[in-house]
């Protein structure tokens, strides 16, 4: 059995989430802050079978989509007064993607 940690933009997780359902895949969600952004984002976990992984990896990669963001350019690049107020582009998502294995796993 693996356990998929996904971290998924909140823009695409409700989708992810009803098609990881509507597929009979069991998720739980857990609000979570990008370390970088420091903006929200959502850490989808999900407990499967070994042979269910392959079609969990699947939906994330229909569901998750890349998206350019624009960002205030870096404290030494504003400090330098070359770049006052410029910003830099940077690729965020699909889906970030863990996979660990489950020792055990039990429902009491
Ligand atoms: P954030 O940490 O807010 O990062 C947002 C985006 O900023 C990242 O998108 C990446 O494009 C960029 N970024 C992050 N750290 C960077 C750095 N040190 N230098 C340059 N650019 C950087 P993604 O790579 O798609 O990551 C989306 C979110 O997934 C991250 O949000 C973070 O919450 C999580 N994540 C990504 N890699 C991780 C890792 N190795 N461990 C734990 N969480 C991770």
């Amino acid at each position: 059995m693996k356990l998929i940690i996904a971290i998924v933009q909140d823009q695409d997780t409700d989708r992810t989430i009803q098609a990881l359902n509507d597929a009979g895949y069991r998720v739980t969600r857990v609000a979570s802050t990008g370390g970088f952004f420091r903006t929200g984002n959502t850490t989808l976990l999900s407990g499967v079978e070994d042979n269910q992984v392959d079609g969990v990896i699947s939906i994330l990669r229909k569901t998750c989509e890349r998206r350019s963001r624009l960002i205030p350019a870096g404290p030494n690049v504003v400090e330098s007064g070359a770049l006052m107020g410029a910003f830099v582009e940077v690729e965020v998502g699909g889906a970030t993607v863990f996979m660990m294995d489950v020792e055990h796993f039990e429902q009491v």
